[in-house]
């Protein structure tokens, strides 16, 4: 299929244009709605255009920033090219890229890092300011003005209501396959008028496979043949693949103990090797008939596709490898109606999640001895990506599990820690905490009893006697002995570190 043909609203076809003469189009000052998660489906050439102009603008001593909404991370050419250019007054709501990491840690540019399923909602209840374009790509553009979705879906139906304006990027080099493989729910209202979203599996279609667009609103259509950033997934370690058997067993303990049906309950697996190494793991373990209800699809989850281990996958974006891809692609007859991308509002329902039994498994930073979880700060200050989706899963889930390596830093940081140096999940919302090193179920524990667990199950060896003199020496000393701690020294693991040191005392 080529770019013109997937442009069939003729009243669109005036407003095609270059991307250079698009991204004039976008004010300084405006709040630009983009497209994009975990590195799919983002706008990849007007982006780009824009940071130009914005370079350009900066040159001349002219101020030009935007605020830069997302779905989720994105890719060097929309996140990258924009920060370095300093043209994002505020970023919302994860990112992943090095150098708007670096511009947000240098206290460049402001970044709101809010649970993925909150965004949408917050935008229709007016909380984050007004939405003035939205910039989306899309796989085509239908007679009647509706949209095909690419490889993600994030926020896309949101941004197209809200902004004023529209932009679309149609890019030829999506698969005309996907057409059909989306679901857009339009039944979401405000309160006090909501209803139930009624999806029951995940395999449920609520929706439409297509994005409503008016097509009044779009001032401009950018053509492109332009892949979709693929990181490559490291194949599984020695770590990952401890923390995978450990999840494993786990989950096969919870069988016999008949608290899980033997095809479990619906699967979400977070971003990043070890999640993929789960997947990995799953894929040669015993389980059959598994489900997942999950935001990314990374490859792990085609390869359990393809195996028949893995009968259904609901999600809001790929993130697959080169060779992930390629797979995809080839065989996308095999995959077209085992795969469902949905908004990320309700792909992260808590209403949903809560209702599937969800398993949720995600990758953290550090936890403490009390099952407090970090993901987002190294060493309490930096942040590293964001919360994305893992606090709309863990709060909700059936079982909420969180896995790290016991150590980082080649050894030097422990990732359990007396207390931890920032705290996305509380404790009571961290069920299971998984390292190489083993697995503490923290069900039905008081805080004394998760540290002793926690300590003995799952930090290093080499860390092991200091976090059990500290727990100790809390225990006897602190003003009170239900979560004892002694502040001063909690915190000073962290600074040891930072002063050059490591976390050895
Ligand atoms: O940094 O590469 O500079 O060395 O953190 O660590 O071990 O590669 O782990 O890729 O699985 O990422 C929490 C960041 C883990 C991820 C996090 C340093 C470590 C390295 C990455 P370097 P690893 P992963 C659904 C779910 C939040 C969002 C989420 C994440 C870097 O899982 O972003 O869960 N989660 N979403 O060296 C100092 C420690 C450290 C440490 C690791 N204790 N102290 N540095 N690092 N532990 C998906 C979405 O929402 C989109």
């Amino acid at each position: 299929m080529t770019t013109a043909s997937r442009i069939l609203c003729s009243s669109l076809q005036d407003r095609i244009m270059s991307a250079e003469q698009a991204a004039a189009l976008v004010p300084s000052g405006v709040n630009v709605g983009m497209s994009g998660f975990t590195g799919s489906g983002y706008p990849k050439a007007v982006p780009a255009a824009l940071a130009g102009l914005i370079a350009e603008a900066h040159q001349e001593g002219r101020k030009f920033r935007i605020g830069v909404w997302t779905g989720a991370s994105t890719a060097p050419e929309l996140d990258g090219a924009l920060a370095k250019a300093e043209g994002v007054e505020m970023r919302l709501p994860y990112q992943s890229d090095p150098v708007c990491r670096q511009r947000i840690n240098a206290g460049e540019m402001e970044y709101l890092d809010i649970h993925l399923s909150h965004v949408a909602q917050f935008v229709w209840f007016g909380f984050l300011g007004k939405l003035d374009i939205a910039l989306v790509e899309v796989a085509g553009i239908l007679e009647d003005g509706r949209l095909i979705p690419a490889s993600s879906v994030g926020n896309n139906k949101t941004w197209l209501e809200q902004a004023d304006k529209v932009i679309l990027e149609v890019n030829s080099w999506h698969n005309p396959a996907l057409e059909g493989m989306h679901d857009i729910y339009y039944g979401t209202s405000l309160p006090p008028h909501r209803k139930p979203i009624p999806l029951v599996r995940p395999q449920d279609r609520i929706g439409e496979p297509y994005l409503r667009c008016d097509p009044s609103k779009v001032i401009a259509v950018v053509e492109t043949h332009s892949p979709d950033r693929n990181s490559p997934f490291s194949p599984p370690d020695e770590n990952s693949r401890r923390i995978a058997d450990n999840i494993l067993d786990f989950l096969q303990h919870e069988v016999k103990k008949g608290r899980l049906p033997k095809e479990l309950l619906p699967l979400q697996s977070g971003v990043g090797n070890i999640a993929n190494a789960v997947m990995a793991g799953l894929n040669d373990g015993p389980f059959e008939n598994l489900e997942a209800y999950t935001e990314v699809l990374q490859d792990g989850m085609l390869d359990m596709i393809r195996s028949g281990k893995l009968s259904f996958a609901s999600a809001t974006a790929f993130s697959l490898s080169d060779a992930g891809l390629r797979e995809f692609n080839s065989n996308i007859d095999l995959y077209r109606d085992k795969i469902l991308l949905r908004p990320q509002e309700i792909s992260n329902h808590p209403e949903v999640i809560r209702r599937l039994g969800v398993i949720a498994m995600n990758g953290m930073i550090e936890a403490d001895i009390y099952g407090n979880v970090n993901s987002t700060h190294v060493m309490g200050t930096s942040i590293m990506n964001g919360i994305g989706g893992s606090g709309d899963f863990a709060r909700n889930a059936y079982l909420s599990i969180f896995m790290t390596p016991s150590q980082a830093k080649n050894g030097k940081i422990s990732c359990i820690v007396p207390m931890a140096s920032h705290i996305d999940h509380t404790e009571h919302d961290v069920q299971i905490l998984v390292t190489e090193q083993g697995l503490a179920d923290l069900r039905g524990l008081s805080p004394n009893q998760r540290a002793k667990v926690i300590i003995e199950n799952c930090a290093h060896p080499d860390f092991r006697p200091a976090l059990m003199d500290y727990h100790k020496r809390s225990f006897d000393s602190s003003f009170g002995r239900h979560t004892p701690h002694m502040l001063g020294e909690a915190l000073s693991w962290h600074q040891h570190y930072l002063a050059g040191g490591s976390m050895h005392f």
